[in-house]
């Protein structure tokens, strides 16, 4: 039998169930920097994210920067191997496999392993070096001015091949958050741990679908996933999508990223290589409303213009794990 939706609660509103409108806060570019700072990049691509809603930058990351990360994940699904073998959960622990099999390995014997490191909340130093990469706020200050807070809603993306779970359907991100954060500003980095391409799943958005501001309506849930969802037609109907021309697929080689607002439409392709696409997504906003997740887990205030010498408080955030704030919530909704 299928469960009873949540009862409604008064007065609140669900994401997409809003008419708000904000295109000024999506279109028009904020005051630029005075001085160049490094990393920063050239206006053209600029007044593209604004126009556009996106930008794909190439050559950015150091490989350090990146190779740290994917140290990290690797770290990981050896945690989680040891984990599910302890538990007579897996045959293998699969050790000689590489960084882009073992998990397929361990998904074979234990079907949602790749989900439980998806879920698994754990922010690595790594990743937070990468989500604070100064060169990374410089250009983040550029999209959004200089006063920036992280957004507490991360993800690694553990897309193993031919993974209906990892195949994320059209969406904005807003969908999946709070409506008081409907109007504020805030831009995704949607970063690669290899060269991300149309075969092994890159992302794909609706060019411009930004424009009009606006959350459109969401439909829970897509397949046997947690994904919220957004039709095509809705997409027309509310965004002014016309996917015929705005529908642009987004390869990205190691070392880039994707950069996207908050309204702009996208999803991902399905992951028909041999390989894991790995990749990371993190975001920031501006602090004037700092909703985080719905009262779950605030954000993390990165950069203050009114002080040069700002310490981020890495401690604070640190002791909030999103994840299990959201399973006690017992509110149904997910970060994507
Ligand atoms: O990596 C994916 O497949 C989806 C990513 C996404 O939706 C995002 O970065 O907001
Ligand atoms: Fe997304």
């Amino acid at each position: 039998m299928a469960e009873e939706p949540p009862k409604k609660k008064q007065n609140v509103r669900y994401p997409g169930e809003s008419e708000e409108a904000y295109p000024d806060v999506f279109t028009v570019m904020p005051p630029q920097p005075k001085e160049k700072k490094p990393g920063q990049l050239p206006e053209e691509s600029i007044k593209q994210y604004f126009d556009k809603g996106y930008v794909i930058v190439e050559d950015f990351f150091s490989k350090d920067d990146l190779d740290a990360c994917r140290e990290s994940v690797r770290e990981q699904v050896d945690r989680l191997a040891q984990k599910l073998f302890n538990a007579g959960k897996i045959k293998n622990l699969y050790m000689d496999q590489g960084f882009f099999q073992r998990l397929i390995k361990i998904e074979e014997d234990f079907p949602g392993a790749n989900i439980l490191l998806h879920k698994s909340g754990e922010f690595p130093p790594a990743f937070q070096k990468l989500w604070s990469n100064p060169r990374l706020l410089n250009v983040i200050e550029q999209l959004i001015g200089p006063d920036i807070m992280g957004h507490p809603v991360w993800n690694l993306r553990t897309k193993t091949p031919n993974n209906e779970a990892t195949i994320v359907p059209w969406h904005q991100d807003s969908g999946y958050l709070d409506t008081r954060s409907y109007g504020v500003l805030q831009v995704g980095a949607w970063i690669p741990l290899l060269d991300a391409t149309e075969e092994n799943g890159c992302m794909q958005i609706a060019a411009g679908g930004h424009k009009k501001g606006q959350v459109a309506q969401h439909k829970c849930c897509y397949g046997g996933t947690w994904y919220v969802m957004l039709e095509e037609e809705e997409m027309a109907k509310t965004l002014g999508v016309n996917l015929e021309k705005d529908l642009t697929v987004c390869p990205v080689p190691y070392g880039g990223m994707l950069l996207f607002n908050n309204m702009l439409p996208h999803k991902s392709l399905p992951n028909k290589s041999k390989d894991i696409r790995w990749s990371l997504d993190l975001r920031w906003q501006t602090p004037d409303k700092n909703v985080g997740f719905y009262d779950l887990k605030p954000g993390l205030l990165m950069q203050s213009s009114k002080d040069p010498d700002f310490k981020i408080d890495w401690d604070s955030f640190n002791k909030i794990d999103r994840h299990k704030e959201q399973t006690k919530s017992l509110s149904g909704t997910q970060g994507s």
